[in-house]
């Protein structure tokens, strides 16, 4: 048995009309304000799993030199608790997909088939590419279909993922498994001395909170604004997971793949350790720091050294979701605490050598060349007063120019705001300027209530007048709600022609 039951209290919450549940078996702890369970496993899990690592995905190399992939989306059965099949839906196999892995310059297909039994989307989340295959819900494969995207990779070195994204059912997909990990590769990041053993001391950590009910199914312990939380996180869909460490030095490519919930990863030991990369790609020096928050969709590479025969857990402290919150937080998982994953140190480490002082150099985009100002405020589940029209243009951006985006919560809760086809820089906070480890590049920020985001970017390609780009919440109840818009990039002067044949599924 690898986890006793966290403590979690049955408790109804009425929030927007939304009951709060807990599912687990054994009740008894205590309660958030408005009755919202508090949840902790600290100290509670035996680790008794080692962390599954997703395997790469293979690929083939046409003979122009096109790297080809090939996933399939399908349901199955995953035993996350010994002896209790869970339904579960994945890529390639049952639960999550593989880790695709390509390079900066490569010419990449996938070959993605759709076994579900419903329509599903496959969104590159981070990528640069035209928006005609960006995957998201103008492009639907239906049951038994095939779809085939093929572009160029053209972007730094980066730990990217994928996930479904068919309006309004995006949670519920991700929820059952759909999501895996594309880690970019490019010269600059080869040319550090970095550990890249990819399974070994380079570790994907996909994280995701869930309740298994006893009969194995998925559950959540609370269903409040921001959406389903759960009590147990998977972690590569391994529940109490450890991970024996090998070399002094160990990367961990940490990706919140939640839909809702916002962790802030810390040690045990509260030990120091460097981030180095946001959603991205690479920062321009490692940034010392004891925690890293990420909301749903965020990603963040970290550097921790390890002693000889150490043992210490990784955690998710209580999250800083931005000054008091909803209901006092608690609905908003703002109360609880997780033990994530134990790491190992064998009696022998291996050198990777030391961590860099400096990482590659961060170009920044100047604000003062924004030749369009956009404001966006976030409020109950709208962005500027409208929810998501798969039919109405949202915004209309030239091509090869620059943008800069005022992107406002204008609530007590949390919201996070993510951009496609671009990645972003934070010029400031309420006017402030952004802490080192928000300084580089960005497509999925937290909004923590009542603050006003400026991002710049920079809208350099791929002019299309006819497919659309997303930017959303990525709490994805939000963004299945409506809490998304759309834009497309134009070139100068050009009309905008959304044919009506590519948003035909509804
Ligand atoms: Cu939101």
């Amino acid at each position: 048995m690898p986890l006793r039951r966290p403590r979690a209290v049955l408790a109804t919450l009425a929030v927007f009309g939304v009951t709060a549940l807990a599912t687990t078996g054994l009740l008894s702890g205590c309660t958030g304000l408005f009755g919202a369970p508090v949840i902790s496993t600290v100290g509670e899990v035996e680790f008794g799993a080692p962390l599954a690592i997703p395997p790469l995905a293979v690929s083939t190399v046409d003979a122009d030199g096109t790297r080809v992939f090939d996933l399939t989306a399908d349901e199955g059965g995953t035993e996350f608790l010994p002896g209790q099949a869970t339904p579960t839906a994945g890529y390639n196999g049952s639960y999550l997909g593989p880790t695709l892995r390509a390079s900066r310059g490569e010419q990449v297909e996938v070959r993605f088939t759709n076994r579900l039994d419903e329509t599903t989307t496959l969104h590159w989340h981070g990528m640069h590419l035209p928006a005609a295959i960006d995957g998201g819900p103008h492009q639907p494969v239906a049951p038994g279909a095939s779809w085939t995207p093929r572009w160029r990779i053209d972007q730094p070195a980066a730990t990217l993922w994928y996930h479904p994204h068919p309006h309004g059912e995006t949670a519920d997909q991700v929820r059952e498994g759909l999501a895996g990990m594309f880690i970019l590769d490019d010269p600059a990041e080869a040319a550090l001395p970095l550990p890249r053993d990819y399974g070994v001391d380079d570790i994907p950590v996909i994280v995701q909170d869930a309740a298994i009910r006893p009969d194995g199914s998925l559950g959540f312990t609370s269903d409040g604004f921001v959406g389903k939380l759960g009590d147990t996180l998977l972690v590569n869909g391994t529940v109490g997971p450890y991970l024996d460490v090998v070399t002094d030095v160990v990367r961990l490519r940490l990706l919140n793949a939640s839909s809702a919930r916002i962790y802030r990863f810390a040690f045990s030991d509260e030990r120091e350790f460097a981030q180095i990369a946001s959603d991205g790609g690479l920062l321009s020096a490692p940034v010392p720091v004891r925690g890293v928050q990420l909301s749903p969709g965020e990603r963040a590479e970290v550097l921790v050294r390890m002693a000889p025969g150490e043992h210490v857990v990784l955690r998710s402290e209580l999250p800083d979701l931005g000054g008091v919150v909803g209901f006092g937080g608690a609905a908003d998982g703002a109360s609880d605490r997780f033990d994530v994953l134990e790491l190992r140190a064998a009696g022998v480490l291996a050198s990777t050598g030391s961590v860099p002082a400096a990482l590659v150099p961060v170009e920044r985009i100047d604000p003062g060349e924004a030749s369009e100002v956009r404001d966006f405020v976030l409020d109950g589940t709208q962005i500027n007063q409208q929810k998501m029209d798969m039919n109405r243009i949202d915004a209309v951006v030239t091509v090869d120019t620059t943008e800069l985006w005022r992107v406002r919560n204008n609530m007590s809760f949390p919201h996070n705001f993510h951009v496609h086809d671009v990645q972003f820089q934070v010029v400031s906070i309420d006017g402030a300027p952004p802490p080192p480890e928000l300084a580089g590049w960005k497509d999925t920020v937290y909004l923590p209530p009542d603050r006003t985001y400026e991002l710049v970017m920079r809208f350099a390609d791929y002019a299309d007048a006819e497919h659309p780009y997303m930017y959303h919440c990525h709490l994805l109840r939000h963004e299945d709600l409506g809490m998304m818009g759309q834009f497309v990039v134009v070139e100068p002067g050009q009309d905008v022609k959304i044919e009506e044949s590519s948003h035909d599924h509804h």
